[in-house]
């Protein structure tokens, strides 16, 4: 399984690439207009886990590396710009290969900062951008029944059921719903489900100011529904990303009454909307937190760690880290019975610490 992405989205000036940089660190340039080209920064968000400290004080690890997402910053999309002939292609294909979005909509207010329509309206401004999504995969499905369709003329009869299911998929978004809402998208095929924006996972960002917008975050939320709401003061956030030390960040976050940075739970948010788990190895160099699809079992997971011991697998040691921070050393967890042995068709549970025994 290549790394999954998220892509982050949104109006142009919404502050994209300022999230992505206080998710990431990553001091990316950010634009005081809109820029029209398209421009991708990838980075690395670290996503919090407690277990992780935990874990390093049990073993007594000098390294600790915690999960991460990889995050896909793309320039902003215009509005209109789904219709007629759609989004720009190389813009598509940035958002088509994310596997997840993190839809960034502006809150904050500065006059200094220009807006396309020169207001600052939360709802107005993730429902146009919403639409666009949902023209730009309307698009694609006129395209493609278009194809099915020639191909049921010419007597291929598997086509049907497809071009059936499309049309209905199709309807469904006329009436501007999302693909993720559709009932029958269990059946929709994989070259499909990989092409449609509306079917990945989305959680909405507010920007805000650092007096917290309330209002309009509450606006928002009202907007989103089910769809997960994280506000974050993004330019704050991303000064605060750039302080290492521990005090000074303090400091500065109690500046705006905040005891804790908002972005690492937009990091959390976007990890559990992938379905993804952790597994942990640790020991008195490192504790490190790998990620795995929910349901892989212990050779594959052993792969992420390194091909050679997926190659080689013998057995994995298995506890859950709770236990094992419980017992408080892997030498009474053993006394407990916690410790278990396991082989290649174990499927691994978030928060398993693996040791795997390994041929060369
Ligand atoms: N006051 C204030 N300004 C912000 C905030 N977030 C972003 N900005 C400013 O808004 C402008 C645009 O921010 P970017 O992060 O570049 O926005 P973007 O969505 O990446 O823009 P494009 O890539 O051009 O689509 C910059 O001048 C930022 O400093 C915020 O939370 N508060
Ligand atoms: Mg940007």
């Amino acid at each position: 399984m290549a790394s999954l992405e998220i892509g982050i989205i949104g109006l142009p000036n919404s502050g994209k690439t300022t999230i992505f940089n206080a998710l990431t660190g990553a001091g990316a340039t950010v634009q005081p207009f809109a820029a029209s080209e398209v421009s991708v920064n990838t980075g690395i968000a670290p996503v919090p886990d407690e277990r992780l400290a935990a874990l390093a004080q049990v073993e007594g690890s000098q390294k600790l590396v915690p999960p991460s997402i990889q995050l896909v910053d793309v320039a902003g999309l215009q509005r209109g710009a789904g219709r007629d002939g759609g989004l720009s292609g190389e813009f598509l294909q940035a958002l088509r290969a994310a596997d997840a979005l993190i839809h960034v909509v502006r809150t904050f207010h500065d006059d200094t900062v220009f807006h396309v329509d020169g207001r600052v309206d939360p709802v107005a401004d993730a429902e146009g951008v919403d639409l666009e999504l949902l023209f730009a995969d309307g698009i694609l499905l006129a395209k493609r029944l278009e194809r099915l369709e020639r191909a049921v003329k010419v007597g291929q009869k598997e086509a049907k059921a497809e071009a059936d299911l499309l049309a209905e998929l199709a309807a469904h978004l006329d009436a501007g719903a999302t693909a993720r809402t559709f009932p029958k998208r269990g059946e929709l095929p994989a070259e499909v489900v990989l092409e449609l924006l509306t079917l990945k996972p989305m959680l909405y960002v507010a920007n805000t100011s650092e007096s917290g917008d309330d209002e309009l975050v509450a606006a928002l939320r009202g907007y989103a529904g089910d769809a997960e709401v994280v506000a974050v003061a993004g330019r704050f956030e991303a000064e605060l990303a750039e302080i290492e030390d521990p005090e000074e960040r303090a400091l500065f976050l109690a500046e705006i009454g905040q005891e804790e940075a908002s972005a690492p739970r937009v990091a959390a948010a976007a990890f559990r909307m992938l379905d993804l788990i952790t597994f942990f190895t640790a020991g008195p160099k490192d504790v490190t937190a790998w990620t795995v699809r929910r349901g892989a079992n212990a050779v594959e997971a052993s792969g992420k760690i390194h091909t050679d011991i997926a190659r080689g697998f013998i057995r994995a040691e298995v506890i859950g880290a709770d236990d094992l921070v419980r017992a408080g050393s892997r030498a009474e967890a053993t006394k407990l019975g916690q410790l278990r042995v396991e082989g290649k068709d174990y499927v691994v549970q978030d928060g398993d610490v693996l040791n795997v025994r390994f041929n060369v």
